[in-house]
């Protein structure tokens, strides 16, 4: 029996991922995508826990890693925004633009940040005056606004990203901002293995990169519909931002030199990533560590037996949250426990604690994982040390099947041919081999109407033997394409 069996079944999950993601936005109550602005949503209370307990995850790991955090203003006047000629290229009709302060037209243009580079250099520049003061590390949590022209779907492509994660860092040299990109990189794969995503990361090809960037890491998921989606880009600008802002600093031995500066952003999408890979047709699975409620407790009365299983359902409660255990008993009596079983399974508790009058009567307690919805019973002195492991359990379980799942929709393959059928087919991402000359790439996204996700990053250099499947000539590198959203 393969292991996918254990788990709930994934039926509409998979025929239909797009209705699947809209339908538990809003029954789930995460997202409420019908506020009257296209690209715009709101963050409900459930949602805004999931949230909060992802966006503190990478906090941590930032604040561990000497990242300090700011908050910078929304506005960006237009003068700063085209200091740097690529990026203003690039962001100028992306921008909502502030124009008016009341009725009384303004003399420079504001854009609204669609990312904060631009925002944030011209005060380093300030701050900065000599080596000491390298490297800085800075990021924010804040909203940015894109006015996006790809079609908008809620979290997935807002026109407001309400969680955007940005840092931004300078440097004295060359190496340590190379070195700074590879601390990005260590760091959002920690972020995604904490929240059990699995992902593939690459070095975007040149014409992806972002705009005023040297090159461009991307962190990408496959989504239930083989799509993909990039959850993550961790970018060095070189010394593109720096000379334009004209940030230099005194060398120990008294030359002025420009730094060096990389930025690296995550946004909802990291958010929706645990909850798109886990899915199943009950609902939301939630990983422990992102779960609002970690065990929800449900009394089973019978006749007679009410006040005992209730007594004994708040009691567990108490006990679980004595212990940090993030619990909730579900005392509500207009609804049976079926109909509870559905509420929150739909919402992802990982942990289901069912009390009846037979666990009263033993001293025990039936407790269910959301993810396979096994059930086992455990005595009730031990309900503490029980429900910990099964949370570690099913941690290290779900991290496994979002391997399994990614490794099965990477597939290296031969031919041209071969690829574009398995693209058709939705089938994920797929390996080629690559000259690594532009114009190739760009003929391979043409024959596979499909995107190029660059080659593989950080990975141990396998030595590539074969053919460019666009020219013929020698293979320099293995290239990933892939349908993206
Ligand atoms: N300044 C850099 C680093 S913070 C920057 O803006 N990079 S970015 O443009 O690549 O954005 C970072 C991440 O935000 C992307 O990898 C993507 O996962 C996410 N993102 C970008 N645009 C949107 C959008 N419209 N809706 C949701 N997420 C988005
Ligand atoms: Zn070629």
């Amino acid at each position: 029996m393969s292991r996918e069996n254990k788990f709930v079944k994934r039926e509409k999950w998979s025929k239909d991922f797009g209705s699947w993601f809209r339908d538990i936005l809003l029954s789930a109550e995460i997202l409420d995508y019908r506020y009257p602005i296209k690209g715009f949503g709101v963050w409900m209370p459930y949602g805004f826990k999931i949230r909060q307990n992802i966006l503190q995850i990478m906090r941590d790991l930032l604040d561990a890693t000497g990242h300090n955090e700011v908050l910078f203003p929304t506005l960006i006047p237009e003068y700063l925004l085209a200091k740097e000629a690529e990026h203003i290229r690039s962001f100028e009709e992306e921008c909502y633009w502030v124009t008016h302060g009341g009725s009384t037209p303004l003399q420079v243009r504001y854009a609204l940040r669609p990312t904060s580079e631009t925002a944030i250099m011209p005060m380093v520049r300030l701050w900065v005056r000599s080596h000491a003061d390298l490297p800085v590390k800075l990021y924010q949590i804040v909203s940015i606004f894109r006015y996006e022209t790809k079609a908008t779907r809620p979290i997935l492509r807002m026109r407001e990203v309400a969680s955007f994660k940005e840092a931004h860092t300078v440097h004295a040299t060359a190496e340590e901002a190379e070195a700074q990109v590879r601390e990005g990189v260590e760091i959002y794969k920690r972020f995604f293995d904490e929240i059990c995503v699995s992902y593939l990361v690459s070095k975007r090809p040149d014409w992806d990169k972002f705009a005023g960037a040297e090159y461009t890491i991307a962190f990408d998921m496959v989504c239930p519909d083989g799509r993909v989606l990039q959850i993550g880009t961790v970018h060095n600008l070189g010394q593109n931002f720096t000379k334009a802002f004209e940030i230099d600093y005194e060398t120990p031995d008294g030359r002025r030199e420009y730094a060096w500066s990389t930025s690296y952003g995550i946004s909802g999408r990291a958010i929706a990533a645990p909850i798109i890979l886990h899915g199943d047709d009950h609902g939301m699975v939630l990983p422990p560590k992102v779960a609002p409620i970690q065990v929800v407790v449900i009394p089973i009365p019978y006749k007679g037996r009410e006040e005992q299983v209730v007594d004994v359902s708040k009691r567990l409660e108490e006990t679980l949250k004595s212990s940090g255990i993030r619990a909730r008993a579900d005392l509500r009596d207009d609804l049976t426990p079926g109909a509870k079983f559905y509420y929150w399974e739909k919402r992802g508790v990982p942990i289901r604690a069912e009390i009846g009058p037979r666990d009263v009567d033993r001293r025990e307690v039936t407790l269910v994982r959301r993810d396979t919805l096994e059930r086992t019973t455990c005595r009730m002195d031990d309900v503490v040390e029980c429900v910990k492991a099964l949370m570690e359990a099913m941690t290290k379980d779900m991290r496994e099947r979002a391997w399994e799942w990614l490794r099965s929709h990477v597939k290296r393959v031969g031919s041209l041919e071969e690829a574009r059928q398995l693209l058709e087919q939705r089938s994920g991402v797929v390996e080629l081999l690559w000259c690594g000359r532009d114009e190739c790439g760009l003929k391979m996204e043409e024959a596979l109407s499909a995107r190029l996700l660059g080659t593989p990053f950080g990975e141990e250099e396998v030595p590539v033997e074969g053919r460019c499947v666009i020219c013929g000539a020698e293979a320099k590198c293995v290239v990933r394409a892939a349908v993206t959203y």
